[in-house]
């Protein structure tokens, strides 16, 4: 028997939400192992090529992560600060082989922090070069009210909360679909001591 059991398995235009497969202990057992990342190549405030400061605050695990700064935004094999990103956390990689019906392993953990007033707007995640293995989104803390779009920007729109412990796996078409997080609800979860939201993103980068 896998250690994942999700309670409901949602659909939301060919995402595949996966409600609660992670337990309260496989969250905490996460948590715990995305401090030793974020103690090893701390959180940093992206910004973007125009100059504003992203809400959210990201680090990554695995060979490569996800920065944005004055030069562009693309994958690096280095955090900011110039060293190389913490392995993949095991328990991470235990969800990808899970939901991810993917041959190939994850190049990219990307971990957001979304504090109070934190959001993420509309986007589609096309950076990698292989867009047969989904992305894998996990999140852990507070409730965030995730919007998922059309192939293009604009047209109608469709949301749902996501709590601690869903999954959710962007696969097939819906792996170019936009989408993004409208807002957190702070301190809605007891998951993390000051609140907040953590997602972790996993993705084949090449
Ligand atoms: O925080 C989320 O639920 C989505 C994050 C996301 O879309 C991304 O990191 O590309
Ligand atoms: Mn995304």
């Amino acid at each position: 028997m896998s250690e994942f059991a999700a309670n409901k398995a949602l659909e939301l235009r060919g995402m595949q939400v996966l409600k609660g497969l992670l337990d309260r202990d496989a969250q905490e057992r996460m948590v715990e192992e995305l401090r030793h990342v974020i103690r090893a190549a701390p959180l940093f405030s992206p910004v973007t090529q125009s100059g504003k400061i992203m809400s959210v605050r990201m680090t990554s695990a695995g060979r490569f992560g996800w920065i944005s700064d004055r030069n562009g935004y693309r994958y690096s094999e280095t955090h900011p600060d110039g060293m190389p990103w913490p392995e993949m956390p095991p328990l991470v990689s235990r969800v990808w082989d899970t939901v991810s019906g993917c041959a190939r392993t994850p190049e990219c953990c990307l971990i957001n922090f979304y504090g109070e007033s934190a959001r993420m707007g509309m986007h589609q995640d096309i950076d990698e070069v292989d867009f047969s293995a989904p992305v894998v989104s996990i999140s852990l803390g507070d409730d965030a009210l995730f919007r998922v779009g059309n192939e293009a920007r604009g047209g109608r729109t469709e949301s749902i909360w996501l709590t601690s412990g869903d999954v959710v796996v962007m696969g097939g078409a819906s792996r170019r679909l936009f989408h993004g997080v409208d807002r957190v609800k702070h301190g809605s979860s007891t998951l993390l001591p000051r609140a907040g939201r953590i997602n972790v993103t996993l993705r084949v980068v090449t």
